[in-house]
């Protein structure tokens, strides 16, 4: 029987209770399939391995994680310790480290949930939107100068490379090209900043020639805020930096109904290291705890994450238990409207998990 390794690394607030709740769910989905298995091994790295050791995570971490065939991440966040310091001691060392240059965020209405947006049918919404992960304005190039003093000057240097543009150009184009509508809209601020953004607008153009079958548009970053509202219907696929995807797409999820359903892949598109698989959400301090958290953003990651793999049938057959979980408005948690506990949930697609 084919046996995937499977790395669950919780981190902080509710990534330690959606995360197990993600195991579950593709323990119970092995476990119905009879035709692969998972070996799972859990990293308690985080806040708390901060607080003991000093750093978020050891420092041999991506080693021990290297052999992995994905990763499942939950995330990092603390209420005591600086977000810069978590964030970039876990979840950036591992999308840098392991070059997973293409964030991919997927955002549909499920059935049974209501977003916000009124005039829109939830078959008229898929998106997808790629994010640059590799560099931007999340590059770490920059610093502090005179630290505390009224002269005091910071930079965050956005920085993009060519090659970096390129290739996620390149995967936001063939990722169109695979979808039904054949349609990607590249986002920029290239008339504000007007460096390496009208070189992302130049290669955009330079890419399209190689998918002459791709339809494609550019729209302003605040424009394509509005856009997402008022004309759900006119997105496809969406291609932005990693500032820009990181905003529009905890829009995408709220759009859609909550931020607590979205999902992502952090991809490495060779293929050299293990992707990783997370639910958009962060920690969530004011929810953490109470077995409020809605665990569908990791159950959907956890159906990437079998794509990712080549698992296709167990995939659909996940995303098929989680939909007809969704439709059931008593099981829905509070961030839904509803009452349903993490634990339900997570019960629930279990029990659609066994069904035959
Ligand atoms: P957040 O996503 O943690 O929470 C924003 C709001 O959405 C909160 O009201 C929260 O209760 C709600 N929410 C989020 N996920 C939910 C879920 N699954 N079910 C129900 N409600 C949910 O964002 P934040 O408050 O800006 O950040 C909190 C911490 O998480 C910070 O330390 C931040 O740096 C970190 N963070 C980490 C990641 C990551 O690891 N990938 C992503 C975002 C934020
Ligand atoms: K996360
Ligand atoms: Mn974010």
């Amino acid at each position: 029987m084919k046996s995937y390794r499977i790395a669950c690394i919780p981190g902080d607030g509710i990534g330690k209770e959606v995360i197990p709740a993600g195991q579950r769910v593709l323990a119970a989905l092995a476990e119905s399939q009879r035709d692969f298995r998972f070996e799972f091994s859990t990293f308690g790295w985080g806040a708390d391995w901060y607080r003991e050791h000093g750093e978020m995570m050891p420092a041999d971490g991506l080693q021990a994680l290297k052999p992995m065939d994905a990763i499942l991440f939950g995330s990092a966040g603390d209420p005591d310790i600086p977000d810069h310091i978590t964030l970039w001691g876990l979840r950036l060392k591992i999308c840098q480290g392991f070059d997973q240059y293409a964030n991919v965020r997927p955002t549909r209405i499920l059935p049974g949930i209501d977003g916000p947006l009124k005039r829109c049918e939830p078959a008229d919404l898929d998106w997808v939107i790629v994010r640059e992960n590799s560099e931007g304005e999340y590059a770490g190039v920059g610093g502090r100068a005179h630290q505390g003093h009224p002269i005091e000057v910071a930079t965050d240097v956005s920085m993009m490379t060519r090659a970096g543009v390129e290739r996620i150009m390149r995967y936001a184009f063939k990722l169109a090209q695979s979808r039904p509508r054949k349609q990607l809209t590249v986002v920029t601020k290239s008339n504000a900043q007007r460096h390496a953004m009208v070189m992302w607008d130049e290669i955009a153009v330079q890419v399209a020639k190689e998918f002459p079958d791709v339809k494609w548009d550019k729209e302003l970053v605040d424009a394509c805020t509005a856009r997402m509202v008022n004309r759900p219907k006119s997105l496809d696929t969406v291609v932005a930096t990693n500032l820009h995807a990181d905003i529009l797409s905890d829009l995408a999820a709220a759009l859609a109904g909550s931020l607590g359903i979205a999902p992502t892949g952090n991809i490495d598109p060779e293929r050299r290291y293990p992707s990783m698989f997370e639910p958009i959400h962060g920690s969530a301090f004011d929810i953490m705890g109470q077995g409020l958290a809605n665990p569908v953003g990791t159950f959907w990651s956890c159906v990437m994450l079998l794509e990712h793999i080549g698992e296709q049938a167990a995939a659909a057959r996940l995303m098929a238990a989680i939909e007809r979980v969704t439709a059931n408005t008593k099981l829905h948690t509070r961030d839904l409207g509803g009452r349903a506990t993490t634990q339900e949930v997570t019960d629930a697609v279990c029990a659609q998990l066994a069904l035959k």
